[in-house]
């Protein structure tokens, strides 16, 4: 469908992908930089995030292109009279990520080897269902039956993921050690708020008349949903991993002091943390 936006809505989502390019980059560097910190055993996490984020950068610079080449500014608008804008980048992006980033909560959690293996089947199998059952939605028109049809097909496993996350991952969640445990009901919380945010967005060329403001509000929410659910859900789970190699007693090679004794390990003071880290 050929779109007209105004300069303001043009841009806001100009700049919202710009904003996803940089925040992509910045955590790709920031994870290759803080991955010593993190004891081996614990590391794949942190890969995966790397991943996540460096596939992110390399689709969203995509995803800028395309919004660009759709548009051609005239009379003081733009008009989407150009290559079509390609919404396929977004989805061939979440077929990598969600996976991965599904893979890096199971990950952490370090589970017995057979229940580790068979998180990651279903789980992959699921988000898979998911985003390859709501990419027929997502390009059909935005009056058209098969937007709900798919959108309801789409809901099923990704309702089926919220379960195992939330029913069947509590079990070993309320087992982990205090400060891991807190991190990780933290880590489930962001991805039912982060994740419920892109059902949202796909519903909105139905629910809002002026399709400008609706394709204007979809961008946007996907990329800020993006830089949630991928860069801050990579920091918690750093956090945690970094946790996990502290009480496993491990010590950055080369540096004295970099498992500084912080006011989360029990037993600690504020006091004796600010000695510990002077
Ligand atoms: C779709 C289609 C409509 C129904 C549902 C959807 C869910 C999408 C989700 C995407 C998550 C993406 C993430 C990307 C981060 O890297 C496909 C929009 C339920 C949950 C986490």
């Amino acid at each position: 469908m050929e779109l007209t936006l105004s300069e303001t809505q043009f841009n806001l989502v100009y700049n919202s992908f710009s904003f996803v390019i940089a925040s992509m980059g910045a955590a790709l560097l920031y994870f290759l930089m803080v991955r010593s910190r993190v004891a081996p055993q614990h590391r794949m996490a942190i890969t995966l995030s790397t991943l996540v984020v460096g596939i992110a950068l390399y689709h969203y610079v995509r995803i800028f292109g395309s919004w660009n080449d759709a548009f051609t500014f005239t009379n003081g608008e733009y008009v989407q009279d150009g290559t079509p804008f390609n919404e396929g980048y977004r989805y061939v992006d979440w077929l990598l990520t969600v996976p991965l980033l599904l893979a890096e909560l199971v990950i952490v959690l370090k589970l017995a080897k057979k229940t580790t293996n068979s998180l990651l089947v279903r789980l992959t199998i699921a988000a898979v269902a998911m985003i390859a059952l709501g990419y027929p939605g997502e390009i059909a028109a935005a009056d058209d039956s098969a937007r709900t049809i798919w959108g309801i097909a789409s809901t099923i496993p990704f309702l089926y993921i919220l379960y195992v996350l939330f029913v069947e991952l509590g079990k070993s969640v309320q087992r982990q050690s205090g400060g891991v445990k807190t991190l990780l009901d933290a880590l489930r919380y962001v991805i039912l708020a982060t994740w419920g945010v892109y059902p949202i967005a796909y519903m909105l060329p139905s629910l809002i008349d002026n399709q400008a403001n609706a394709e204007v509000a979809r961008q946007v929410m996907y990329s800020l949903g993006d830089v949630l659910a991928k860069p801050l859900f990579g920091l918690l789970v750093l956090a945690i991993a970094l946790a996990k190699s502290r009480e496993d007693g491990y010590v950055e090679p080369g540096s004295s002091n970099t498992v500084a004794v912080d006011s989360d390990t029990p037993g600690a003071t504020d006091g004796a943390s600010e000695l510990a880290d002077a």
